[in-house]
């Protein structure tokens, strides 16, 4: 698989705010916030999408989704919390390195978002 942006922030090639991070997982804030606070999840092992990704994997990116989603949460007390995962361009798919999006909803955000 080609490198991409996502694999040269993991290298430090690129900076990125760091929201959190573990033995195989990485979390930091989307460089286009869509609403405050919006988070992308990527695993450390690179994989393009939720079809080719090791489900071991998977399976610790969602734990960590969970916990940063509970720590968005807690920092900005959203009116609610979208969780979004694109696969291939056709379905807006930019960065061919899985990811999930932790998007914070404000009440006032309705037509914006
Ligand atoms: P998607 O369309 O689901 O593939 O989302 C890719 C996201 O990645 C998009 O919301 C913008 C974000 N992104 C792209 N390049 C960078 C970058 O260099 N830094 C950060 N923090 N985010 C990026």
């Amino acid at each position: 698989m080609r490198e991409t942006v996502f694999g040269k922030i993991l290298k430090g090639d690129i900076p990125s705010y760091k929201v959190y991070e573990d033995e195989y997982t990485y979390a930091f804030l989307d460089i286009s916030q869509v609403s405050k606070g919006h988070t992308l999840v990527i695993p450390k092992n690179a994989a393009e999408d939720i079809l080719s990704v090791d489900p071991e994997d998977l399976a610790k990116v969602i734990q960590s989704v969970q916990k940063v989603a509970k720590a968005v949460d807690a920092a900005f007390s959203p009116a609610g919390i979208n969780i979004i995962q694109n696969n291939r361009a056709f379905a807006d798919q930019s960065v061919f390195h899985i990811h999930f999006h932790i998007i914070p909803r404000y009440e006032d955000d309705i037509d914006g978002f």
